[in-house]
């Protein structure tokens, strides 16, 4: 199965410095940054630094590090920004993935959004 990683996504662009960004943490492998239009009190991005079109793409190809450093920093975003589930009201986490799933970046992103009642997510 083969991905078609566009590396003139917008993701790309942030990743290489060329476009700026409201960082809330940085590790090895990963970035988390500020959506530019957040649909919540929170919505933060955390993206891998390896060029992933999808979530599944991610946990096909990606090494144990990148996975394990991209969980790790999905937690510490969340405790950083106070929506983790064990101190607060919750929070929810989406990947859309592909023309169906309406992703519009093709680099492989987890939504965190926060702060507000979110509603049920099909509707
Ligand atoms: P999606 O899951 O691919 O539909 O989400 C893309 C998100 O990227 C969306 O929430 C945008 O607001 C966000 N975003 C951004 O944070 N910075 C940008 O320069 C662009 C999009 I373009």
């Amino acid at each position: 199965m083969a991905y078609d990683y566009d590396d003139q996504n917008i993701f790309a662009k942030i990743l290489r410095g060329e476009i700026p960004n409201k960082t809330v943490l940085e590790t090895e492998h990963t970035l988390a940054f500020a959506d530019i239009q957040p649909q919540a009190p929170a919505h933060v991005l955390v993206i891998p630094k390896g060029a992933y079109v999808t979530y599944d793409h991610f946990c096909a190809e990606a090494s144990d590090a990148e996975i394990l450093d991209f969980t790790r920093a999905v937690a510490k975003v969340c405790e950083m920004t106070g929506v983790s589930s064990a101190t607060s009201e919750g929070a929810r986490f989406i990947s859309n993935a592909g023309l169906h799933g309406g992703q519009e970046v093709p680099h492989f992103h987890l939504h965190i959004l926060a702060g507000r009642p979110l509603g049920p997510m099909l509707q």
